[in-house]
């Protein structure tokens, strides 16, 4: 079903390209298994400026709570994103094929005083964590939600064995 203005899922996951959504979807997925409803768009800082400006732009009025943001390389797509919105965006770099993701990180990260941008880290561990930040942001106003969150947090806890075993 098509989102309507103002009804728009609480979590946006936008990225630079298609190549970037293996690493992105860690986040859908995640989001998935605490029944959080997000959106995945593609959004492109250089490619396709307009279509960043107009998300950014648009996306508290359509009802999005938390913005997740991920590209490699040049990463300025969520710094960009955070300049045009008080949305809490949270940046995931991606791992890079040049420099393996530390020009993605330095370039999310490094973001001037006045404009905060949440970073993760590199790759599928940076995406996940972001789902789960989104999740426990969503969580401060929502009890039921705040609840799946500690029982994920725990089954994650508990499946750590106390010993090694041989493999
Ligand atoms: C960035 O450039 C994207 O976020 C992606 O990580 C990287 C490479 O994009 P493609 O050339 O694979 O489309 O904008």
């Amino acid at each position: 079903m098509a989102d309507t203005a103002a009804n728009s899922p609480p979590v946006a996951i936008v990225m630079g390209s298609q190549s970037d959504w293996p690493t992105m979807r860690r986040a859908a997925e995640v989001l998935d298994d605490l029944g959080v409803t997000h959106v995945a768009r593609i959004v492109s800082a250089h490619r396709t400026p307009d279509r960043m400006y107009d998300f950014a732009r648009s996306a508290e009025g359509e009802g999005t709570k938390v913005i997740i943001a991920g590209a490699g390389g040049a990463a300025h797509l969520p710094g960009m994103i955070s300049a045009l919105t008080h949305l809490p965006v949270l940046g995931v770099p991606v791992q890079s094929k040049a420099l393996s993701g530390m020009d993605s990180l330095l370039s999310i990260v490094q973001m001037p005083a006045g404009v905060p941008t949440g970073t993760l880290a590199i790759g599928e561990a940076g995406a996940t964590n972001a789902g789960l930040f989104a999740a426990s942001i969503l969580a401060l106003e929502d009890p039921a939600l705040s609840a799946r969150l500690q029982a994920w947090r725990a089954a994650r806890r508990d499946a750590v064995a106390e010993t090694p075993v041989d493999e």
